[in-house]
């Protein structure tokens, strides 16, 4: 009996071998996380800026204002919610305290907050709904909690970094499970400072005593994702345009970057040779300003606007941040509603219908289990990969019918790392081969916009990558006929 079993196991434990996915392909040094995995596969996350700000129309407040002008009428923190869900959002992230110190919590530690304001006679705990509306709708709450201060008296001094820390502990220990942090890197130097009215700079290296605040976060809320100009799991792209770089890696060389200083180019297009990958977010406003402006809501960004800032967020391998500001009443504005609900439509118009999912992939030098087929599955963790790092490699779709088509989806196994850097996609046209793209990165995801053209093959050519190549989608689509109208 026992014989047969060892004889069993053997069989077992040899054909796991055999099968065993990941040691026939070897992977980069530098991979993400399983929770940056996780997090870039959201794709689309929103931000929501409210606070004193939009009952003084301004943007950045100075720190003096009274509490008693922040009194929202319709306040209806599940409308932020159920239109950021709608709009295909997986997480929305509020302004706890932005830079004028007013809390949306009834912070112990301040009296610049929401319990001194006419909302719900002083009852009131904004953090608290968002959570709550967050949990209950099934998207991911995240908080903004601004390093710069411009009302505490102590900013500036070694004191505020306890002040800054203890409020931290409250939001990450009173409201159950944080998916971010988002720490911004401003600093504009005067403000109220408890009635000093002076300018008080800080050195970005060594004020805020990043590295133990870090610990700090990830001691109260192990998974939490940490934002910042210089991650450590979530990076800034650079602007404010919501743009990612042409070329963009996820990995980058963390040891160059400061919070409050960092090489604006480098964080846009990362580094192939970073020595720890962070996930890139590309942060942009759905109106001019941050925060609501009556003035501003005939300039809300068309729907056609914000599927060129996709294209160049999501499709270049970062997540976009769209802020969604809140009115003086509490809900996001009609105007922002609409475009928002006309760009999901264009971007859910133009992916249903992946027209590769009825072709035949073909491919050189396939590893065993990697075969092509997995590029059409629409999932992320299985792929193709070929079996020597010589190059160029193809792979190619071919189609019984004529398909038509102008938009074209790339996908790295970036569990793997991210490997391409240069490749071109070419479509037979009339006989000839003709290149419609040119490209650098590709990484998790990489939407290319191609005229429009009808072809019976399709192929990537990859001419340059940093190990075996592996491809986890290919994905054909034609644009959604609303673009551009
Ligand atoms: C910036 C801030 O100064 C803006 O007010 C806004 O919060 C933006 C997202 O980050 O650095």
């Amino acid at each position: 009996m026992s014989r047969y079993y060892f004889f069993l196991m053997f069989i077992l434990i040899f054909f796991s071998k055999c099968f065993n996915s990941t040691e026939n392909i070897p992977a980069n040094k530098v991979l993400p996380s399983a929770k940056q995995f996780e997090y870039q596969q959201m794709e689309t996350i929103g931000f929501i800026h409210f606070t004193i700000n939009t009952f003084t129309n301004k943007e950045w407040g100075f720190g003096d204002e009274n509490p008693s002008v922040f009194n929202p009428t319709r306040l209806d923190v599940e409308q932020w919610v159920i239109t950021a869900k709608n709009a295909g959002l997986k997480e929305l992230l509020l302004t706890a305290k932005h830079h004028d110190g007013f809390c949306l919590w009834p912070s112990k530690y301040t009296e610049h907050s929401i319990k001194n304001s006419p909302y719900k006679n002083g009852r009131g705990d904004i953090v608290r709904e968002f959570v709550d509306a967050c949990k209950k709708h099934n998207i991911k709450a995240g908080l903004y909690l601004s390093p710069w201060d411009r009302n505490h008296k102590d900013y500036g001094n070694p004191q505020y970094i306890n002040y800054y820390r203890n409020q931290l502990r409250e939001l990450l220990s009173n409201y159950g499970s944080i998916n971010e942090i988002w720490f911004d890197g401003a600093n504009g130097g005067d403000g109220f400072y408890g009635g000093a009215y002076e300018t008080r700079k800080i050195d970005n290296k060594t004020y805020y005593q990043w590295d133990s605040t870090f610990a700090l976060v990830k001691e109260l809320q192990p998974d939490i994702m940490i934002f910042s100009d210089a991650g450590p799991d979530v990076h800034w792209i650079g602007n404010e345009k919501g743009f990612a770089g042409e070329t963009f890696w996820s990995t980058i060389n963390q040891n160059k970057l400061i919070i409050g200083a960092s090489d604006t180019k480098y964080l846009n297009t990362g580094d192939p040779n970073g020595t720890h990958w962070i996930v890139g977010q590309c942060d942009v406003s759905i109106r001019p300003g941050w925060f609501y402006h009556q003035h501003e809501d005939s300039l809300v960004k068309t729907a056609n606007q914000l599927v060129d800032i996709y294209y160049k967020s999501v499709g270049r391998n970062a997540v976009l941040l769209l802020n969604l500001p809140p009115d003086h009443r509490g809900l996001i504005h009609e105007n922002d509603v609409a475009a928002l609900n006309e760009f999901k439509q264009i971007i859910d118009e133009t992916f249903s219908n992946n027209m590769a999912s009825k072709a035949k992939a073909i491919a050189k030098n396939s590893v065993r289990n990697f075969e092509v087929k997995n590029i059409l599955d629409n999932n992320i963790e299985t792929y193709w990969a070929s079996q020597q790092q010589a190059l160029p490699v193809e792979i190619s779709l071919s189609f019984k019918n004529e398909i038509e088509f102008d938009r074209i989806m790339l996908q790295e196994p970036v569990h793997l790392g991210q490997r391409i850097s240069e490749f071109k996609v070419d479509a037979l046209v009339n006989g000839q081969w003709e290149t419609l793209y040119q490209g650098t990165t590709i990484g998790y995801k990489r939407l290319l916009r191609t005229k429009q053209t009808k072809s019976k093959q399709v192929k990537l050519v990859v001419t340059k990558a940093n190990n075996n190549v592996a491809l986890s989608s290919f994905g054909i689509y034609q644009s959604s006929e609303k673009e551009y109208n």
